[in-house]
Formats: C-alpha cells, sequence, structure tokens
C-alpha cells in the first residue's frame, strides 16, 4: 500500500514537471537571450548602468567620417557607423558633465572634455566601411574626431561621467 502511494505520488511529480496539459513553453526558449555585449556606465546615476548592445541599437546609428590627427597627418579612417557619444549622454538624461571618461577591456582610457565630446563625429563605433569591427578593435571603438590614434581606444567597456 504504501509503494502504490509512493508510486502515485512519482508519477503526479512527473506529470507535473512535464507541464502536461499545459502551455506554457519550455524555461529556455521564454528566457530573454544574453545581450550580444555590454558597456558599463557609471557617474549617471547611483549605480552603474549596464548598457546592452540592443539598447544602444535602439539609440539609432548614424554614420560618418572622423578624421585621425596624428604628428604631421590627417587621416580619414573610413565610413563609421555608430552612436554619437552625446547621444548616449543625452538618452541617459546628462545635461552637465565636465567630462566623459572612456575605457578599454584592457583598462586603457581616455577623458573627453565637452568639446570632444560635442563633436559630430565622436562615436562610439561599432562597424567601419559596413563590417563589424574585429575582435581586437570590437566590439565597440571609440573614434575621437580630430585626435590622435591614442585617443582611439579599443573594445569600449566602461564609461565614466565626470560631474
Ligand atoms: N583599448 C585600447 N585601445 C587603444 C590602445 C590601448 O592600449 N588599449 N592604444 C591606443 C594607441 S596608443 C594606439 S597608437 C592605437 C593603435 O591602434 P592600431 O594598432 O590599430 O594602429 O590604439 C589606441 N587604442
Ligand atoms: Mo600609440
Amino acid at each position: 500500500m504504501r509503494r502504490a502511494l509512493a508510486i502515485l505520488i512519482t508519477a503526479a511529480m512527473l506529470f507535473g514537471f512535464s507541464g502536461c496539459g499545459q502551455s506554457k513553453k519550455p524555461a529556455a526558449e521564454t528566457k530573454p537571450s544574453a545581450p550580444a555585449w555590454t558597456l558599463t556606465i557609471e557617474g549617471v546615476s547611483d549605480k552603474a548602468i549596464e548598457y546592452s548592445s540592443e539598447e544602444f541599437n535602439k539609440l539609432g546609428t548614424v554614420e560618418a567620417e572622423p578624421q585621425m590627427k596624428n604628428k604631421d597627418t590627417s587621416e580619414l579612417k573610413g565610413k563609421w557607423t555608430g552612436v554619437p557619444l552625446l547621444k548616449l549622454l543625452e538618452s541617459l538624461g546628462v545635461k552637465e558633465y565636465s567630462y566623459v571618461a572612456v575605457e578599454g577591456k584592457d583598462g586603457s582610457s581616455k577623458e573627453l572634455t565637452p568639446d570632444l565630446v560635442e563633436k559630430e563625429a565622436t562615436m562610439l563605433g561599432i562597424k567601419v566601411d559596413g563590417k563589424e569591427l574585429d575582435s581586437e578593435s570590437g566590439p565597440v571603438q571609440l573614434a575621437v574626431d580630430g585626435k590622435g590614434s591614442n585617443w582611439w581606444i579599443k573594445s569600449v567597456t566602461k564609461i565614466t561621467v565626470g560631474k
């Protein structure tokens, strides 16, 4: 008798877990997929913001041709697709700031003054000439219009807004 009860309970559990008669989809299908990449944004709210690639793409990308200025040269580095840094700040409701620091995954970083941030072609780029950035530079690279190659931070992971 005890045994029969145990079997009954086991059977009930199995039916329960298999979701028999329920229209629920398996968890794996309903769980949203992880974003392709994220950026950490500090200095906007008390807690750091994890900005996903999906949110980034929703801001709307633009195309621009930022210039790289090294000692004696001023070079165009192709047609960049990305989100202007200023547009990102606006989406976060940032009105006043004294600098924006952009950091790469290797910890290398640059502090941009407002005059650099506000340049139209200063952007967080995701494509150059229609092609996604390679793993060394991407998925996101900073282009600082009119500044040298050392400003063009690769594989951006963090942005800090300085008040
Ligand atoms: N994340 C990250 N980006 C970086 C650097 C770095 O050390 N880390 N170096 C900068 C410097 S000093 C230069 S000269 C260029 C080199 O880029 P290139 O090898 O594609 O010319 O990347 C810039 N971006
Ligand atoms: Mo450099």
